[in-house]
């Protein structure tokens, strides 16, 4: 088999997507996601640039060889541009040879170990009433794991809190990024949410009862020091993880925070080879690990992320908001099947525009995800209803201190 096609698509229902489709001469199709928000141009230039041309007249079959070429014949390695790009094309080459063998990809991982993808949702409020109500909300959905995200007074735009319901009435969950040509934007004050978040989570707790799994977000904005106080201040209410409570290129910074917490620790989204993460597993300051598979160079190197963090008894957290298209999920979800130290997976949902463009057979039920049974990822990609919504520029927000400085957003 050869390939013979690898188009870019790049489209934005409900946000922006970066799809790759590469195309074989025995007439299947594979679908990669290439989505890096804020930056999704910058992958597109990459893959049909740079990339596209060297995949015309290769064997899709070999996934590893072509992973080994990509990364290493660019000379300059890793990085968030190139590795989405190398996750793109192994995807799509993963979903080729599962469709060419007949089966879930899930299968060719080594066939399911559990029946069920356990995922949590992004409950948030601006105030007690608001934060219970959408956890309930969430709770309603099926959700069985909430990840809490509130805001904190004093601070005017706070990360993962939920604006308002969406025009159809429903609430939307929080998408971080703007359609707007500059960046938003926010505030930030360390000393104001660490006197707040406690008391949260101890509202949350006596309200819902003990059994609950919650989750929390520090998104990178506390010193070392100052994560590890929450770490303790949290020990009560007997969080599930609390995630990136520092920016973590500072893996020994994690040292640090371990040795005043057993509040389990999640980290890496940002991350996006096993390098990130060589000091924070081996040393075994971190819980969960935070990677997408569509920043961490795909399926091919997630796997070996997963086995060498399985060593230590740290576990699988896949990133999954809403700017991993429908096509990254189904990777995501495939892995988090197969692969015995799975730990939970984050799952926001799609807007509907996002499901008429990416036809999907993974279902969520009673809190569980699952890929389905269709071979390969299970994902179609409409391009007719794709080419409806070309790109909008759209971009994350960034922070600035009351004195003026930016901050970690
Ligand atoms: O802010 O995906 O845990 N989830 C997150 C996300 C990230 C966005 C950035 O693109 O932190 O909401
Ligand atoms: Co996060």
């Amino acid at each position: 088999m050869k390939i013979i096609a690898a188009d870019v698509i790049v489209s934005s229902p409900d946000r922006n997507f970066v799809t790759l489709k590469i195309t074989t001469d025995e007439g299947l199709t594979g679908l990669g996601d290439g989505t890096l928000n804020g930056r999704e141009l910058s992958v597109a230039s990459y893959l049909a640039d740079h990339v596209v041309p060297l995949l015309i007249g290769r064997d899709p079959h070999r996934i590893e060889d072509t992973w080994q070429f990509l990364y290493r014949s660019a000379y300059w390695r890793r990085g968030p541009v190139t590795m989405a790009a190398i996750a793109a094309v192994d995807v799509a080459l993963w979903d080729i040879k599962a469709k060419a063998a007949g089966m879930p990809l899930y299968q060719l991982l080594g066939g399911a170990s559990r029946t069920g993808i356990m995922a949590y949702g992004h409950a948030s409020g601006r105030d007690l009433p608001e934060l219970f109500d959408s956890i309930r909300r969430h709770l309603d959905l099926g959700y069985r794991s909430i990840r809490v995200q509130t805001s904190v007074p004093g601070i005017n735009a706070v990360y993962g809190v939920a604006a308002q319901p969406g025009v159809d009435g429903k609430r939307y969950d929080y998408e971080p990024a703007q359609r707007t040509p500059l960046p938003a934007e926010e505030d930030w004050d360390s000393r104001a949410y660490l006197r707040h978040l406690p008391e949260v989570f101890e509202a949350v707790r006596n309200e819902f009862g003990p059994e609950l799994p919650l989750l929390h977000d520090g998104h990178h904005r506390m010193t070392p020091i100052q994560a590890a106080r929450l770490g303790k201040a949290l020990e009560p209410y007997d969080l599930f993880w609390l995630e990136d409570c520092t920016p973590a290129e500072n893996q020994e910074a994690l040292r640090l925070v371990r040795q005043h917490t057993t509040t389990p620790l999640a980290i890496g989204e940002v991350f996006n080879t096993v390098w990130d993460y060589q000091t924070l597993i081996r040393e075994q300051l971190i819980d969960y690990v935070r990677s997408a598979v569509t920043h961490t160079g795909g399926i091919t190197a997630m796997r070996k992320l997963l086995d060498f963090a399985a060593q230590y008894q740290i576990k699988s957290g896949i990133h999954g908001p809403t700017d991993i298209s429908p096509v990254g999920m189904a990777a995501a979800l495939h892995l988090d099947l197969a692969i015995h130290n799975f730990g939970i997976q984050e799952y926001m949902q799609h807007g509907a525009l996002t499901n008429e463009v990416f036809r999907q057979s993974f279902t969520f039920t009673d809190g569980y995800l699952h890929p389905g049974e269709q071979p390969g990822l299970g994902v179609e990609l409409d391009e007719q209803v794709a080419a409806r919504f070309p790109y909008v520029p759209a971009y994350l927000p960034f922070n600035r201190l009351k004195d003026g400085t930016v901050h970690d957003w």
